[in-house]
Parts: structure tokens; sequence; C-alpha cells
């Protein structure tokens, strides 16, 4: 059953991640698929950026993005169809926390909303700390209000690069 909210459609930001299996193609199939979600309109797509890996060094490079949606999906919904699609790219659970992956959907920001469930924390705790989700996310919305947070741009003006890089 699909519920869809009975008000306007919201802005929803997703970060996107992987280091295996070519991580841009991953990113980019991941894109595809959750455009084509029912209920689920792009709206924007930042650069690809590749990212030394945050926790265990023993990893591939990542490759992150953020995409911008708008939605008529709940929370929740949403969020079950993030997961779907990361096991369809082939994504394991693995012993390891913080381990590679093939693909990495998270729920950053759902329209000016604080959620927190057992699984789904939004923002997503990490956002404002994190060069691979910050960098992406200013390239499409530099002039967002982070709930609860305040301005984007004031974390990004605190955050170092941390040797992202922005790929052609
Ligand atoms: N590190 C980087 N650079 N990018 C990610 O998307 C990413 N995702 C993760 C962990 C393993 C924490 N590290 C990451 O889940």
């Amino acid at each position: 059953m699909t519920h869809f909210n009975d008000k306007q459609p919201v802005t929803v930001y997703i970060g996107l991640g992987s280091n295996l299996e070519h991580p841009a193609r991953q990113i980019l199939l991941a894109r595809s698929a959750i455009a084509a979600l029912v209920g689920v309109d792009e709206l924007a797509f930042s650069s690809l950026y590749s990212s030394p890996p945050m926790g265990p060094q023993d990893q591939p490079d990542y490759v992150n993005a953020v995409m911008a949606v708008t939605t008529r999906l709940e929370p929740a919904e949403l969020l079950r169809c993030l997961q779907r699609i990361e096991r369809e790219q082939g994504r394991v659970r693995k012993e390891q926390r913080w381990g590679a992956r093939t693909l990495d959907l998270d729920l950053l920001l759902y329209a000016d909303r604080q959620l927190e469930e057992p699984d789904l924390i939004v923002p997503h705790p990490g956002l404002v700390e994190r060069a691979f989700v910050l960098y992406p996310l200013s390239e499409i919305a530099p002039d967002l209000q982070v709930p609860g947070r305040g301005a984007l741009a004031d974390w990004l003006a605190r955050c170092p690069a941390d040797g992202l890089r922005r790929l052609a």
C-alpha cells in the first residue's frame, strides 16, 4: 500500500555513497532508480565527489553525491523504497561497522521535519559534520536551513574539505 500525503509534495534530500563495484556507476544507477519511484520527482542532482573513507581506512575511496526530490511519500515509506534500491544494487550488510558498501542511501532532510524514530533520524545526524554530505548538498541548496541546526552555509564554512574532490 502506498501512502501519499494529502498535501502538496515536499522537498527531500538524499545522500548517495558507494565505494565498491564501479562506485560512480552505482550512484548514477541509484539516481535513475530513485527518479523512477512512483510519487517521487527529481529536482536536482549534485556533482559526483570522490572522498577518502570516513571510518576504517582499509577500504577504497567513496563516490558521493546528493539528490533533491519532491515527493508525496511519507518518510517511512520513502526510507523503505531507498532500502529496497540498496538491496537491488547488491548491498550486503557486513559484520564490520562502517565497512565498504556498493550503495548507501541516506534520507538527509524531509521538508522542515525533525524525526526521531528507532530506524530514522532526520535531519541525518552526520549531515552537518561530513564534508562528503555538506559540499554536494551546498552545491544544490546553498541557502538551506537545517531544521534545529541553523544555516547550512555556517556548517560548510567550518568544515574542512578533508580530501574531498569534485569529479569532472
Ligand atoms: N566515507 C565516505 N567518504 N563516504 C561515505 O559515503 C561513507 N559512508 C559510510 C562510512 C563507512 C561511514 N564512510 C564513508 O557509511
